[in-house]
């Protein structure tokens, strides 16, 4: 059954049709869109010409999906070796807008669209919304960051096109987010989960029970959260909360996002064909594999992307969902090949320190990794913030938590911890992406 005939407070939504297609007309649809894609970036990038044509490729290579497989890859460092407008396929008279995302180090990588992108992408953001069952009549505050990164105007522009009611309040000022929250009535909030944990902390210290309010859902992502995460939020908050995924380098919020099954994120496979390689050996992985995940435009204009690596670990789950939609779900983002850390030859994800946590009671989804070396061996601290009722706890009872926290973590992981339980409020609170590890190593 499509989400359209599910009953929910908002209105009606039309079903997006490409988002239940048959599977053989959604193939056709995104050959024909892979082959006029490679072309155009072929005839208009010199990158991706050379590529080609260092693998005796042409544009007419492109007979069949599974050739996608033939075509080489695109990597971060190519937008960055090219900064800041040399992978784009249209003039810069076509272009209508340009986003720049935060590179770690140095220059930002730029991202283009034509007007047409610009449709394509708040078409992609209409059907994330519907997805999580937002429609016209929902009242939707965007607190992800308007300006140069992606999620805000990204969005405020599906919200939009969704008819839905959007307030561009972007992220900060987050006594006056709960104070609109409850005085315009929202029904759904888009920003980051981390985000969200403070928003809920910060209403609990206001008097605000967020359960009281019209609230219902939570549009949440650009960063790795877990499924622990999820129940916490969505009890502490009674909304329901959806993960949605995506990057500037491939479009920005829009690639793909959960349904009311809340489980996997169906990729808008008609716009962002999904491989899964090993990221070793580069090969691609069958449908049910975990391996990196490798995202083509086929809709994209100003920017087309062929085969890039994302860095994002998971898998393409094979079964059909539930919900009806025909394009293919992935599983939920819990890390990336390059936010692993290594302590002591064990490879360490920042997820995993984050579910071990949240499997007990008394600390707040608040933490944060600090790794040291200390003559030449390294070491890692856990700093977790407790509640303050924990808090005001005995001595005793404090020591009890943070052993057992320090236990959870070392059994997940398999290497020994420093943990600190830190009073409320110590560790910097983010309004955008949060940052989980500060690794002192090299300093
Ligand atoms: O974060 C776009 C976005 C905005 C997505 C708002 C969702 C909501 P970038 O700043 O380019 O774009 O960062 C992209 O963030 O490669 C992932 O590593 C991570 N990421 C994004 N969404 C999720 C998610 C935006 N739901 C990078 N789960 C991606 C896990 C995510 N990681």
């Amino acid at each position: 059954m499509a989400d359209c005939c599910a009953s929910s407070a908002a209105a009606f939504v039309p079903a997006s049709a490409p988002d239940y297609l048959p599977a053989p007309q959604l193939r056709q649809l995104q050959l024909g869109r892979l082959q006029a894609m490679v072309a155009r970036a072929y005839a208009r990038v010199e990158l991706f010409r050379r590529r080609m044509d260092e693998r005796g490729l042409t544009p007419d290579s492109v007979k069949t999906l599974e050739d996608v497989a033939r075509l080489p890859f695109t990597v971060k460092t190519d937008l960055r070796d090219t900064y800041p407008f040399g992978l784009f396929a249209s003039d810069i008279g076509e272009v209508v807008r340009l986003h720049a995302s935060s590179g770690t180090t140095g220059k930002p990588i730029v991202v283009a669209y034509t007007k047409e992108d610009v449709a394509v992408w708040a078409d992609a953001m209409v059907r994330t919304f519907a997805a999580c069952g937002l429609g016209a009549g929902d009242i939707i505050q965007n607190a992800y960051g308007y300006g140069l990164l992606t999620g805000g105007l990204g969005a405020h522009y599906g919200a939009e096109a969704l008819g839905a009611t959007v307030i561009p309040i972007s992220g900060g000022n987050t006594d006056r987010q709960i104070m609109v929250m409850k005085d315009f009535g929202v029904t759904a909030l888009c920003c980051t989960p981390s985000y969200f944990v403070h928003i809920i902390e910060r209403a609990g210290q206001m008097g605000v029970d967020l359960r009281d309010l019209p609230l219902r859902v939570g549009v949440f992502g650009a960063e790795p959260w877990t499924e622990a995460m999820r129940a916490y939020v969505e009890e502490a908050a009674g909304i329901k909360a959806y993960d949605i995924y995506g990057l500037s380098e491939i479009i920005g919020p829009g690639v793909a996002s959960a349904c009311r099954e809340q489980s996997g994120l169906h990729v808008f496979e008609d716009y962002f064909y999904p491989e899964i390689i090993d990221p070793q050996t580069l090969e691609p992985l069958p449908d049910g594999s975990e391996g990196e995940l490798v995202l083509t435009t086929l809709a994209k204009k100003a920017m087309p992307m062929i085969r890039y690596r994302t860095r994002d670990i998971t898998s393409i789950i094979p079964e059909p969902c539930p919900c009806g939609r025909t394009v293919r779900r992935i599983q939920r983002i819990g890390r990336r090949s390059d936010d692993m850390f290594i302590i002591r030859g064990v490879n360490v994800f920042p997820s995993q320190v984050e579910s071990a946590l949240l499997k007990i009671e008394g600390t707040l989804p608040h933490y944060q990794i600090i790794l040291t070396r200390d003559k030449g061996l390294d070491r890692m601290e856990v700093q977790v913030e407790v509640t303050p009722q924990v808090f005001s706890d005995t001595v005793g009872a404090l020591e009890a938590l943070r052993a057992s926290l320090a236990e959870a973590i070392q059994t997940t992981l398999g290497v020994s911890v420093t943990l600190s339980l830190v009073e409320p409020n110590t560790i910097e609170r983010s309004m955008g992406k949060a940052k989980r590890v500060i690794d002192k190593r090299q300093l």
